[in-house]
């Protein structure tokens, strides 16, 4: 018989997902339902405003991404009003994106993926020693693994477990889950690291306020060009970031490349995480532009896992539709013609296992019909998965140069075929590849920024005037940590006529379309096997492979600012399996 196991919220990501799913007599998944149950939004407020506060409101979307929504919302416009940047307003933007990109995805795979992979109550357990000697099998030079840093580490964690919190922050977690891999002097030196990711993301995000003036949601980007012309002018502020990249560079491959490495050589072995790539088409958008012809990633999509060609994007062929979401516009409609009106339809009741392994009554989401905030984007009537897999995997595809660099030396040093990208270990490597791009490369825009300075050619801001009595459109499309973002902006009487994003974990955690297509994450956990239906940690690491981010996915209010409706999460009461891996982290 089939059973059904609700998890809610899924913790340690930003906004609110729930998922359910049924598994068969022999704990295997059937099928998967991937709801976002959180309604917001800003699409609707920026009707009628001046699209040159477009970018300063879409960017409250989301605190994670933080630059993501602000740069597309003042690309859009431009790219409506056919404005061209300078080149050295293209490289700022370039280093506030690479500095986006280190603290997104370090933070990503440390503190909110981090505990899916690592056991910290084994590594408690672990012989220092041998764990600091253990490090050099992965990395020339370790980092924050010395045998003396490591009993630090071990005695600053065991003060949270004898503490009155238990674990502190890190309990409730499934430690001691038989799908766990890393010996203890593994987890261990994961351990060190996710503690010390924690200085260093700091310093990562002082390189977004460097040129961004403050982060989160930095304030030097304008319709035109950049504001932040004095830092761009003083070498102290330019040595300031340039120091800042080398020491945050240098931790993504001590640790972060060193770390997946390490867990590849493991978790290999643990056939959870070996699957849960089922979408098989991939689109990716090119995006950090290094110099006048290059940019890190490449444009294009992969289809049916061909990487042995990368197909052309044609933009005329993404739609969004609402046949499962909580909309009365059941689509499918281009961005351009999106509309976004509520049809909240609620919850249905039904039995769903509880925490203690019996079936408890439970508000169940309404599968047939309407259930989640989510819409479904589709390619060609087609679902994508996008994310930093898409960018390796199109970027290999694409002969991209710098991803091959990095994807085949990862290769290489885990012995690993490239099909194993397909999978939720390949999806949290490819994550780190993005990153590693990033810090491995991003320094030739820094070098570009340089060159153009050097050259005499300071302008930072073109021109522009907007025609009242014109009518424009226009769009960002890009890639943001989580994948392909697009802003689309109808301009009319001076003023926002009509604006839609479509983000990419409306990509990923979209619900299925009017064919029955799933979207990526419900895709990603048909047929995998739970070991523990009370504990199902394998349905969590996968999820947060894709690192959700539901703020970006609804991003819709009243447009008065109007309260809609309340929405309270009770796992407990919804008979609902709380996903148990320490304190939400939604808001
Ligand atoms: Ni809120 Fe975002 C990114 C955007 S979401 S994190 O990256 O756009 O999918
Ligand atoms: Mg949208």
């Amino acid at each position: 018989m089939a059973t059904r196991i609700v998890v809610d919220p899924i913790t340690r990501i930003e906004g609110h997902l729930r998922i359910e799913v049924m598994v068969d007599d022999n704990n295997v998944v059937t099928d998967a339902f991937s709801a976002s149950t959180l309604w917001r939004g800003i699409e609707t407020i920026v009707k009628n405003r001046d699209p040159r506060d477009v970018g300063f409101m879409v960017q409250r979307i989301c605190g994670v991404c933080t630059y993501s929504h602000y740069k597309a919302g003042i690309t859009a416009v431009e790219n409506a009003l056919g404005i061209e940047i300078p080149p050295a307003a293209t490289y700022t933007r370039a280093l506030m994106n690479i500095s986006l990109v280190l603290h997104d995805h370090m933070v990503h795979f440390y503190h909110l993926h981090g505990l899916d992979w690592c056991d910290i109550v084994a590594a408690l357990g672990a012989d220092p020693a041998k764990a600091s000697k253990l490090a050099f099998n992965y990395c020339e030079n370790p980092i924050a693994t010395g045998e003396d840093e490591l009993r630090a580490v071990q005695k600053r964690v065991a003060e949270f477990a004898n503490g009155k919190s238990g674990l502190g922050p890190f309990a409730n977690g499934y430690f001691g889950h038989k799908t766990y891999r890393f010996s203890p002097e593994q987890n261990l030196i994961v351990l060190s690291h996710y503690l010390k990711a924690l200085e260093v993301q700091r310093v990562a995000a002082q390189m977004m306020a460097i040129f961004g003036s403050k982060q989160p949601h930095p304030q030097s980007l304008t319709v035109g060009g950049v504001t932040c012309v004095r830092d761009i002018l003083d070498p102290s502020r330019m040595g300031d970031w340039l120091t800042k990249y080398k020491y945050v560079a240098d931790y993504i491959n001590r640790a972060y490349y060193s770390d997946i490495v390490m867990a590849a050589e493991v978790y290999q072995h643990e056939p959870s995480v070996m699957g849960g790539e089922n979408v098989k088409n991939f689109l990716c958008y090119a995006e950090i532009p290094v110099n006048a012809t290059e940019t890190l990633y490449s444009t294009g999509i992969v289809l049916d896992h061909d990487i042995s060609k990368v197909v052309p994007i044609d933009e005329t062929k993404i739609t969004e539709e609402a046949t499962h979401s909580w909309y009365k516009d059941n689509g499918p409609l281009h961005p351009y013609d999106g509309k976004t009106e509520p049809n909240y339809t609620g919850f249905i009741d039904g039995q769903s296992l509880g925490a203690d392994g019996k079936m408890v009554d439970s508000k169940l989401l309404k599968t047939s019909e309407k259930y989640s905030w989510i819409k479904s984007p589709r390619y060609d009537s087609k679902p994508m998965e996008v994310g930093p897999l898409a960018t390796v995997v199109v970027g290999l595809a694409a002969g991209n140069p710098r991803v091959k660099a990095v994807a085949t030396k990862l290769l290489q040093d885990t012995g690993l075929p490239v099909e194993a990208l397909f999978s939720t270990l390949g999806r949290t490597a490819a994550r780190m590849l993005e990153c590693k791009l990033s810090a491995d490369y991003g320094i030739e825009a820094f070098n570009s920024l340089v060159e153009t300075i050097k050259s005499g050619d300071k302008r930072t801001c073109t021109p522009y005037k907007i025609d009242k009595s014109k009518e424009y459109k226009g769009r960002y499309i890009g890639s943001v940590p989580r994948g392909v973002l697009s802003h689309w902006v109808r301009i009319k009487n001076g003023v926002v006529e009509n604006y839609q994003c479509v983000v990419p974990s409306t990509w990923n955690a979209g619900p299925r379309d009017s064919k029955g297509q799933k979207g990526a994450y419900e895709h990603a956990l048909v047929g995998l096997k739970i070991n523990d239906l009370t504990k199902p940690i394998e349905i969590i690491r996968i999820i947060h492979s894709f690192d959700p981010c539901i703020a970006c996915a609804v991003h819709m209010i009243d447009a008065s600012g109007n309260e809609i409706g309340q929405y309270k999460i009770d796992p407990l009461t919804m008979g609902a399996l709380a996903s148990a891996q320490g304190e939400s982290h939604g808001i």
